[in-house]
């Protein structure tokens, strides 16, 4: 299966209500930057990052899958996974330019293309090839209902929505003022019961004395997790977080390698670990994660489920992965949408990773790659 060509892709795709604002970002698209990738076996796999859909971001992502990791790719026989990855992650030129960043974006894309073409060689779902089921069912919690830009009274009725559409688990957006999140976080827990799992996400926008402040008064309304409560790579500051509080600390959207996770595992700053394909350098580097969070009996919650679609296939196959996030903004772009049935991440069952785009989404969101 060799590599004929690797050309990217950009699909700006709107979100649910046409603007949402969590803590640092308000965003009205979601940005799908793609590697598509022939082989001289007639397969093509789909891989992609997510962003933020910023144009010219995006672009200079693109250009890197194309111009930088491309050149190393042709010819290469694309069921070496492993080897390709060490290829571009360790490439002298790219390393001295960025260890993070959209190097590694560009190389997500890529890397998840080539699990995609792989699994479409096998003939079989991506989880079958990951080790088959590890469980039964993915539950899922629903992120969408709890943007920071939803008022009061709607975020209690989209908590309410969501329970009756059979989720037992929901996530608000925190990060205003501690005030004003505490009554919605009070609200929220009211009025879905005590059966639903509610988590909160700062999205990195406070300091740890704000925290610890929020912590204390939030601990009352059983909080499953609060994710990203302080800046992305504070290893110091979660660790103080964690050891002064009893809601357990999320975190990893952000977070580009595995240095970086060992960091807040030797510092136990982390409760609940989520990594993300499209963030590292693809499944292959969150593969890793995941089997060290495991091998710490500590729980994985990918970040973005259908967001990624890939983060399905993990979440079947990997025994650490607990729970997975629901915003439902691309999965309709894909041949195979993520979907959620009673609360539950459906088993995929199609050939390949679940990221093949539709020609309907490429006909409507494509946006000029240069
Ligand atoms: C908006 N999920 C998140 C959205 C979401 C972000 O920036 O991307 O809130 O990905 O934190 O857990
Ligand atoms: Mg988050």
């Amino acid at each position: 299966m060799k590599i004929t060509s690797v050309k990217a892709f950009i699909l700006h795709v709107p979100v649910t209500g046409s603007q949402i604002a969590d803590s640092t970002h308000s965003i009205s698209h979601w940005g799908v930057v793609g590697a598509q990738i022939d082989t001289d076996n007639g397969l093509t796999g789909y891989g992609f990052t997510g962003t933020h859909a910023h144009l010219p971001g995006d672009q200079l992502i693109a250009r890197c899958i194309e111009t930088c990791h491309a050149p190393l790719l042709i010819g290469e026989d694309a069921s070496d996974i492993t080897r390709l990855w060490q290829k571009l992650a360790r490439n002298p030129a790219l390393q001295w330019i960025g260890r993070a960043g959209i190097t590694t974006l560009s190389h997500a894309a890529i890397d998840v293309a080539l699990w995609d073409l792989k699994a479409k060689a096998a003939q079989q779902p991506l989880w079958k090839l990951l080790g088959g089921q590890a469980r039964e069912k993915v539950r899922a919690y629903n992120t969408d209902i709890g943007w920071l830009s939803i008022s009061d009274d709607k975020l209690v009725e989209g908590a309410q929505r969501a329970v009756a559409q059979g989720f037992t688990g929901i996530k608000i957006k925190v990060g205003s003022t501690v005030e004003r999140d505490l009554r919605r976080l009070a609200a929220v827990r009211k009025a879905v019961g005590p059966d639903v799992t509610v988590a909160i996400d700062g999205n990195g926008k406070w300091d740890l004395a704000t925290c610890k402040r929020f912590c204390n008064a939030a601990q009352a309304h059983d909080v499953f997790w609060f994710e990203e409560p302080l800046w992305h790579d504070d290893v110091t500051g979660h660790a103080q977080l964690a050891a002064t509080t009893a809601i357990p600390v999320a975190l990893g959207e952000q977070l580009y390698t595995t240095d970086a996770f060992a960091e807040f595992f030797a510092q136990q700053a982390i409760d609940w670990v989520q990594p993300d394909v499209t963030r590292m350098a693809g499944l292959t580097d969150v593969l890793r994660v995941c089997d060290t969070a495991h091998s710490f009996r500590l729980p994985v919650a990918p970040h973005a489920g259908d967001m990624s679609q890939v983060h399905v296939h993990l979440s079947y196959a990997h025994p650490a992965c607990e729970v997975l996030e629901y915003i439902p903004w691309i999965k309709d772009c894909f041949t195979e949408p993520a979907e959620v049935v009673d609360g539950y991440f459906a088993r995929p069952a199609l050939p390949g990773a679940g990221t093949t785009p539709t020609a309907a989404a490429w006909a409507q969101y494509r946006q000029p790659v240069a």
